[in-house]
């Protein structure tokens, strides 16, 4: 028998991710900074190059900047020394709105050249949201023992979740045999994680058969599961799809907890340090002699000299005397100023919190939740890139 040619990579990185309000104001989901020195993506992508592959290309559409500036030419993954780099396939925008991308499917069929261009056995795509270790090597040899034409990425979730996944109900053999895309009315909790293994062909002529069919979830996997052989691969690690500001905050806290889980540094997540403001230059995080800090992650460059509680900061973070910090995740550069609090509160890069303010505690939710019915029902409170939050006010 022929050996199998390496695995193509698509990995879609566009989505606006509406859902992290401002975190995504400026950036791509994608892009979004995680547990203090990474990016959502550096997940999926280190999980491609743990996997020892290296035929990747990254779809984009959404505010791209900050993710090709991250992306590089993929050097923090390895991939340009073991084949041409991470292949950044830009939006095809074409002349009016509706030439857009309208859907995951969509957008692969825009870079059907792409594809065309790299012959494979087998193409995995993959998601650059979620929060994962997972060996995709594994699941390429389950779904070459299958003889499948698609296998899916799929694992059980609290049944209060699943309308906001693809669910599927599997026979004994793990073949799909009925599918529904976000349900209204679940009939099973095992969901996809929108990880997929489509045979090569398979996945041109889906593509090519009907331009009306543009999104996999709720056009190309249906008819696949009616007509063709669609498996589902089971997972049991831990996984998170930190599409909302309550998962993605929910899934920080769980790398500060030991035994959640989730271990970036265990499973061997790179990210490109380099990028992002030459942290190798900043040095070891710094603490005065009143500094209270526990069950925390402090990045290089941090000052403290306040009080700091299960929260993640990232680089460069200063926390003034008398200041506290807790339950909250603080990007890149942000200053707490003397004597302010800062509770369940995320802030973005360089927002400056001045001194004796209040945030997010004893704050009044009410008006932001008319205001964002959709986003900011969490009671976390968020607090913009670069946003001055003046002397002893209440938020
Ligand atoms: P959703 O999460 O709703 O459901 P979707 O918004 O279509 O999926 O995005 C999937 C991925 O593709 C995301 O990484 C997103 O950023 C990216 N993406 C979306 N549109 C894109 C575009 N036009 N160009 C490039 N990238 C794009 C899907 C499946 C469900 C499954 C969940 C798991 O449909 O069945 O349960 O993923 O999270
Ligand atoms: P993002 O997380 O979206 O990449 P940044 O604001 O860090 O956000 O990056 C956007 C741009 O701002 C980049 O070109 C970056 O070089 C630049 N930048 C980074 N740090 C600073 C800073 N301290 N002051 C001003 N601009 C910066």
């Amino acid at each position: 028998m022929r050996t199998k040619k390496e695995a193509l990579v698509l990995l879609l990185a566009g989505g606006v991710g509406s859902r992290l309000n401002i975190l995504v104001q400026s950036r791509a989901k994608p892009a979004v900074p995680f547990a203090g020195i990474y990016r959502i993506i550096d997940f999926s992508l280190s999980n491609v190059m743990n996997s020892g592959l290296t035929k990747v290309g990254v779809l984009t559409q959404y505010k791209p900047l900050s993710l090709m500036r991250h992306l590089g030419m993929g050097e923090a993954w390895d991939f340009t020394g073991r084949s041409r780099g991470v292949k950044i396939l830009p939006p095809h925008t074409g002349f009016k709105d509706s030439d857009w991308y309208k859907g995951t499917a969509d957008a692969v069929r825009q870079n059907i050249d792409f594809l065309e261009k790299n012959p494979a056995d087998e193409v995995i795509l993959l998601s650059g949201d979620h929060i994962y270790y997972m060996d995709f090597d594994a699941m390429l040899a389950f779904h070459r023992f299958k003889k499948a034409d698609v296998t899916i990425g799929m694992m059980v979730v609290p049944m209060s979740e699943i309308h906001q996944f693809g669910a599927g109900i599997i026979d004994a053999d793990n073949r799909i045999i009925d599918w529904e895309e976000k349900p209204e009315h679940p009939k099973t909790n095992l969901a996809s994680m929108g990880i997929y293994v489509f045979d090569y062909k398979y996945l041109l002529d889906s593509l090519y058969r009907d331009r009306e069919e543009v999104d996999f979830g709720m056009h190309i996997l249906p008819r696949a599961i009616d007509n063709d052989n669609v498996f589902a691969y089971p997972f049991y690690g831990y996984w998170r799809d930190v599409g909302t500001i309550q998962s993605y905050w929910q899934a920080n806290m769980d790398v500060i907890r030991r035994n959640s889980g989730i271990s970036p540094s265990e499973w061997g997540i790179r990210t490109n340090i380099e990028a992002d403001g030459r942290p190798a230059d900043r040095p070891p995080a710094r603490f005065g002699n009143a500094a209270k800090v526990s069950s925390s992650m402090i990045s290089a460059g941090c000052v403290i000299k306040g009080t700091v509680q299960n929260s993640v900061l990232a680089p460069g973070v200063i926390v003034e005397e008398g200041a506290v910090v807790r339950d909250s995740i603080l990007f890149a550069d942000c200053i707490v100023g003397k004597n302010s609090i800062i509770d369940l509160t995320i802030c973005d890069k360089r927002a400056r919190i001045l001194e004796h303010s209040l945030v997010g505690s004893g704050g009044n939710h009410d008006i932001s939740n008319v205001l964002y019915p959709k986003h900011l029902y969490t009671g976390i409170t968020l607090v913009g890139k670069e946003a001055i939050i003046p002397p002893e006010v209440v938020i």
